[in-house]
């Protein structure tokens, strides 16, 4: 029996020091991730990247509250749980703690607590969306098609559309002009696919038969990257596309441009025949011989 004891506070020095360990593990890899003032930016926005739009911001918003409201409860319950682990742990008296059956008042919390945080975030979530969904007419209406395997973009100009479109070898560019709202139309003649701009915080799908839309009003001048969000087949990997937002000035100068250059047609290019025929994506001889 006497054996017991000591071999009992071993065992728990070892724990203390693994946790020990444990705590400076979790110490230093935070320290060592959260220590350029770039990243304490993203610690703030909780990973999410800093939104280049005005629609932007709300879902930043979104996102946070979402965090720090999953949070609180998260350490409440968390704390709940460890009072409850600590205050009724097993002791050498083996008592039985009290067995509360039937607290009316209890069951009912938490019956109406978890209803109540529902409403919350699903009101928040319709609000933001209704911002980032808006209808209201935009500057600019920009017909996107994405297909297997890129982007064309078809900017209304001069009666008439220019576009630009990538093929297998080269990535289109999308040229938005700043503090303007643009509208994307979204159409697609083959699979769903998904487009979006981490930078703008906002992707939505593209599916076939139904045009989907909305809108951005980026705020300042850069580059940025957008791609397909859904795995639309073999090559979904390739539908990249660049984001150049730009000055009113330069944005009249890009799409007179693609006019100079030949790129304009009556309808926009909605794609479909070409799907799956691009640059470098034809089948081989070997492939078709095989046929
Ligand atoms: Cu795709």
């Amino acid at each position: 029996m006497s054996l017991q004891l000591p071999e009992r506070r071993d065992g728990s020095g070892k724990f203390r020091r693994r946790l020990t360990l444990l705590a400076l593990f979790g110490i230093s890899l935070i320290a060592l991730t959260g220590c350029s003032s770039e990243s304490s930016g993203e610690w703030e926005r909780l990973a999410m990247p800093d939104p280049a739009t005005i629609e932007g911001e709300s879902i930043l918003e979104l996102w946070q509250g979402a965090w720090i409201a999953a949070l609180i409860t998260g350490v409440f319950v968390w704390g709940l749980i460890f009072y409850a682990v600590v205050k009724f742990r097993r002791r050498s008296d083996d008592e039985v703690p009290v067995q509360t059956r039937y607290n009316l008042p209890l069951e009912i919390f938490y019956t109406i607590f978890p209803i109540v945080m529902v409403v919350v975030f699903f009101s928040h979530t319709v609000r933001v969306q209704n911002e980032v969904l808006d209808d209201s007419p935009a500057d600019n209406t920009i017909e996107v098609v994405g297909q297997q395997w890129t982007w064309t973009f078809n900017h209304p100009y001069d009666d008439q559309y220019v576009y630009e479109g990538g093929d297998g070898n080269t990535i289109p560019t999308l040229v938005l002009p700043v503090d303007e709202t643009t509208r994307f139309n979204l159409h697609t003649p083959d699979v769903i696919h998904d487009f979006g701009v981490p930078g703008f915080l906002m992707k939505m799908d593209v599916m076939p038969g139904q045009d989907n839309h909305y809108q951005v009003t980026p705020k300042r001048i850069g580059s940025y990257a957008g791609k397909c969000y859904e795995l639309c087949g073999v090559y979904h990997s390739r539908m990249l596309f660049n984001v150049e937002v730009v000055s009113r000035a330069d944005y009249d100068a890009y799409l007179q441009g693609l006019e100079d250059a030949g790129s304009a047609a009556e309808e926009p290019i909605l794609g479909g025949s070409y799907a799956d025929t691009q640059i470098g994506l034809e089948p081989t001889d070997a492939e078709e011989a095989a046929e």
